[in-house]
């Protein structure tokens, strides 16, 4: 992963010896781990990988990871005593002048350690690593792929198999049961499975309540795939959908394909939420669109950038983004339509492909 390392150096505006990723316990793995490393298997909890400059690596873990950690190609020290990761630290970063870390994933416990065995000055890359992979390479994009073709599949099924009266625990199981069987390691988040009112809460996750007639059903979720996360949502109805059901459905598709047809290199990520949400603030419907049009995904959901008036991000071939406008009404519902996307040379790729033109009705 040679250019990836090189990627993140090519990116610092402030030369550094070193740029040491140190990992705690999980949540608190940093998933540029995985990213400077490509591998697939193993937890690596309290692992760490230092980077070069000329793009070489070397990885520190624990006995019971390093025939997983081998199959990275790079140098490995495993150890099995806790002091022996000091010893490492003291070992690899002497005589470094200055070292890089990315802070947004280090734990301040392993910040403290790293300071008590180095006396380089420690600057922080974390903007320069976010910066690097934001622009997935190829292996990445088809990872991607396969994972967004996994969501589809489950998507484009999913109204078929939901039925009035399954509770919505029952509708997350289902999905996650079958992303599993088309591949997928696990979920990339927590499963959004909510129904009629429980719609209007944006990340509600799921509930006992059972899907009932003339309720909004809405599913977002993604697959986990060789560590790379999709992201989909679609939102159907059970029975005939009620005229307010179809525009605010009608409404939402609208906006998100005015979204995609701004997305193109040199287009601030800005413009794409914007034009979704002249559409919807144009509408009956005012104001209803209360999150950022779309977020970075890769090897986490929320990769670290966004399509969004808080983001000032211009676009490029290779950044891959989510865009879900959504229109929530409290105590009613809501209804989100979300698709993930590649920035290509002269558009974009659209990588969940599901079916969206029509509102699908649960029967
Ligand atoms: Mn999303």
């Amino acid at each position: 992963m040679k250019s990836r390392i090189k990627k993140i150096y090519e990116n610092l505006c402030e030369e550094v010896d070193g740029i040491l990723i140190m990992n705690s316990t999980k949540p608190h793995v940093d998933m540029t781990f995985f990213y400077v490393t490509g591998l697939i298997h193993g937890e690596f909890e309290g692992s760490g990988v230092l980077l070069y400059p000329d793009g070489e690596a070397e990885i520190l873990t624990s006995a019971l990871e390093e025939e997983s950690a081998l199959k990275s190609g790079m140098p490995v020290t495993a150890i099995r005593k806790r002091e022996e990761r000091e010893e490492w630290l003291k070992d690899k970063l002497k005589g470094m002048d200055k070292l890089g870390i990315n802070s947004t994933e280090l734990t301040y416990s392993a910040y403290k350690k790293i300071g008590e065995n180095t006396d380089a000055e420690i600057i922080d890359v974390s903007d320069e690593i976010i910066e690097a992979r934001n622009i997935k390479d190829d292996e990445e994009i088809s990872r991607l792929r396969d994972a967004c073709r996994i969501a589809s599949d489950v998507a484009e099924e999913m109204p078929d198999i939901i039925k009035p009266g399954m509770r919505e625990y029952e509708v997350a199981a289902e999905i996650s049961y079958r992303m599993k069987k088309l591949g997928a390691t696990g979920d990339s988040f927590e499963i959004i499975a909510s129904s009629g009112p429980n719609t209007a809460e944006p990340h509600f996750t799921t509930s006992e309540r059972k899907v009932s007639e003339g309720d909004f059903v809405l599913l977002d979720f993604g697959a986990l795939y060789k560590r790379y996360c999709s992201d989909i949502t679609r939102t159907f109805v059970v029975g005939e959908p009620s005229e307010k059901q179809k525009k605010i459905y009608g409404t939402v598709l609208e906006a998100q394909k005015a979204a995609l047809e701004t997305i193109a290199p040199g287009v601030k990520g800005e413009e794409a939420h914007n034009a979704a949400a002249e559409v919807i603030d144009s509408t009956e419907f005012e104001g209803k669109f209360t999150h950022g049009l779309g977020h970075s995904i890769g090897l986490s959901v929320h990769d670290g950038s966004g399509l969004s008036p808080s983001v000032d991000i211009e676009l490029e071939p290779g950044m891959v983004f989510t865009v879900e406008p959504g229109i929530y009404i409290p105590g009613y519902g809501g209804v989100r339509i979300e698709d993930d996307i590649v920035v290509t040379e002269d558009g974009y790729e659209l990588l969940t492909d599901a079916s969206k033109e029509e509102l699908r009705i649960i029967k």
